[in-house]
């Protein structure tokens, strides 16, 4: 790639050429940071923030296939941590410690794509973030206020929850449909039983804010189709939700080319409230313990629309009135009115129906066919504080502002390389800010130094508050960045310690309280971590050392009580693959058996001190003969 057009240095090259061919000739072309006028902020200083200042925005972006989530802040772009959802992180502890095993099990990664706020009245409320995992079929909550995640859940019945998360205007739900279509509970049924025996499942989950706990109120079993994206309703659309379909032809090998075949798809268009009402008058089946509506005999909750072949995106326009479906094989953005779905519903315009689903008339809830001239590829769209939408071009490589109103194009700015979302501030609430939209995209080519034949992904900051998009900003970033979500800084509160808990019956926050319990062959150590030492029972002769026997189940329960902000502490075991954390006032526990007799240091990992390598011990491990 030619240094020219990284953006980062655009500046220099577009200040010379400014007033030439570049920006005489096209609205394509590569921007120019020159100042219109001298009190303009210069590129550079609309993204620099000086040390002890902070970043106004922060953004979530879905880590993939590494299961984390990465925060970012911006405008600086800088990455601020990499919170652990549904993969093992041993920098934090997750998935080595008691608590986070029992949310994780025997899954030691997943596919997280589309991380989601919680929301009241269709606004970020910066108090929970959802995400899904496509591999495991799973759902996620982290808590806000430490950043952690507090529970997941595995979703039956289903595999691969990839449209999710979308959250309804009140947290009310999150819809889980599937990617994948399998026979319920993932029994074992011959592909050539497919249109029978297999179903795309959506899931309605639910959040108790007071328990910490996710659950699944109910679910549909759709036809046996891939379903993709989805996105809930606002406003006057409160009470519906819409998912994109693909493989509508139901080909059960060689998709790339089977699943491609019709000339149109559908959007699956769902009246939560009415299905909620359904499962309320007992309109359900039960099958492994869920509550499954089947659209077929059960009806009234859920309509077809077409749309042009395998769309991928579809995204609910901030004032919800629209939907609009994004189609990857096709030039085309289709704008659609829900206002007209509710009538084409009303007056029974249908044109058929599949497996009992009625389908309407795409003329009656189309409201306009959006090509922007040689834009290929659209995926995903965002919206900024005036209704304007910003669709991202995986194949052209640009992201295209347009008028939902109109379908003029009225912008397009190139990025490096092939988008897959974008997403822009407070993106999905029902007022977007209009400040800043990041592209998030698949390939970095040469943007970065070389790391060998694997380049990371990228992330591209666009300053939308000029007349025309501006890239003014670049961060790599690890596989894979689906989705982000970017909430305004002051809206998260996070705590500074871990309160005291009372009833936590492992925690011990003084020096006389710790003790080893044995129970035959259990091993209970009721520890403290503190600069700069373990104490793990103070009346010992060596009272940071644990004595086993082999053959023990071990369980180290450790208080951190250093209520301090900032003072974390590890514990490690040699060679016993052991480490977790405890943050200021926290209590983990690890659980581990004893089978290795012999002689292991264990240390704290995270330095707390200058004494922090002072911070170790012995498990000591008594052979059994
Ligand atoms: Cu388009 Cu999983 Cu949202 Cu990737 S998905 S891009
Ligand atoms: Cu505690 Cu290092």
């Amino acid at each position: 790639m030619k240094k020219g057009i990284i953006p980062a240095v655009t500046g220099l090259v577009a200040g010379v050429l400014a007033s030439t061919v570049f920006f005489a000739s096209t609205d394509v072309g590569p921007r120019s940071d020159a100042n219109t006028s001298s009190t303009t902020k210069t590129n550079a200083e609309k993204v620099y923030v000086p040390f002890g200042e902070q970043d106004e925005y922060y953004l979530f972006a879905s880590g993939g296939h590494s299961g984390q989530m990465f925060i970012y802040g911006v405008p600086s772009m800088r990455h601020i941590r990499t919170v652990p959802v549904f993969s093992q992180d041993s920098a934090t502890g997750w998935g080595w410690s008691k608590e986070s095993l029992e949310l994780l099990g025997d899954y030691t990664w997943g596919d997280l794509h589309h991380p989601a706020f919680s929301e009241t009245n269709g606004d970020y409320d910066g108090k929970w973030m959802f995400a899904t995992d496509v591999a495991n079929s799973r759902a996620a909550v982290m808590d806000l206020k430490t950043f952690t995640v507090k529970d997941i859940i595995e979703v039956p019945n289903t595999s691969g929850p990839h449209c999710a998360m979308f959250v309804t205007e009140n947290t009310e739900y999150m819809f889980l449909p599937t990617r994948f279509s399998v026979p319920l509970g993932s029994a074992y049924a011959s592909l050539d039983e497919y249109s029978s025996k297999y179903y795309g499942v959506m899931s309605a989950v639910q959040f108790d804010e007071e328990k910490e706990k996710l659950s699944i109120a109910w679910q549909v079993a759709l036809p046996p189709w891939s379903y993709d994206l989805s996105d809930a309703g606002k406003g006057p659309s409160h009470g519906w939700a819409v998912v994109t379909t693909y493989n509508t032809e139901e080909a059960t090998t060689n998709l790339e080319i089977n699943a491609s075949q019709a000339d149109r798809d559908f959007i699956v268009l769902f009246n939560w409230k009415e299905l909620e009402k359904m499962v309320a008058e007992g309109q359900y089946e039960e099958v492994n313990g869920q509550k499954i509506i089947f659209p077929s005999k059960h009806k009234g909750g859920i309509y077809l629309v077409p749309v042009a072949k395998s769309p991928h995106g579809v995204d609910v326009t901030p004032d919800g009135t629209r939907f609009i479906a994004s189609g990857k094989l096709a030039p085309a953005l289709t704008v659609f009115s829900f206002e007209k779905a509710f009538k084409a519903i009303e007056n029974q315009e249908f044109s058929g129906e599949k497996y009992g689903i009625p389908i309407l008339n795409y003329e009656s809830v189309m409201e306009r066919e959006v090509n922007p001239e040689n834009a290929l590829g659209p995926l995903h769209t965002q919206f900024d504080d005036k209704g304007m939408a910003y669709t991202t071009m995986f194949i052209s490589s640009e992201i295209v502002k347009w008028d939902p109103n109109t379908g003029e194009t009225l912008d397009r700015v190139p990025v490096q390389y092939s988008p897959g979302h974008s997403v822009a501030a407070e993106g999905d609430t029902v007022s977007p800010d209009g400040k800043y939209i990041v592209a998030l995209n698949k390939i970095a080519k040469d943007s970065y130094l070389s790391v060998g034949p694997s380049h990371p992904e990228s992330m591209q900051l666009i300053d939308l508050s000029g007349p025309k998009m501006e890239v003014i900003q670049s961060a790599p970033v690890n596989p894979e960045p689906h989705y982000a979500q970017m909430i305004k800084a002051d809206k998260i509160k996070t705590i500074e310690v871990y309160d005291k808990d009372p009833n936590n019956p492992y925690a011990v926050y003084s020096q006389d309280q710790t003790r080893i319990e044995r129970k035959g062959n259990e091993v209970h150590v009721y520890g403290i971590a503190m600069r700069s030492k373990f104490i793990f029972d103070a009346k010992a002769k060596r009272p940071d050392v644990i004595e086993v026997n082999e053959g023990d189940k071990v369980f180290v329960h450790l208080t951190n009580i250093d209520f301090d902000e900032d003072i974390t502490h590890g514990f490690a075991i040699n060679q016993y693959n052991l480490n977790i954390e405890v943050q200021p006032g926290q209590t983990s526990t690890v659980e581990f058996t004893a089978n290795k007799a012999g002689t292991y240091p264990l240390y704290c990992t995270n330095f707390c001190s200058a004494l922090h390598q002072e911070m170790s011990g012995y498990l000591l491990v008594k052979p059994k003969n």
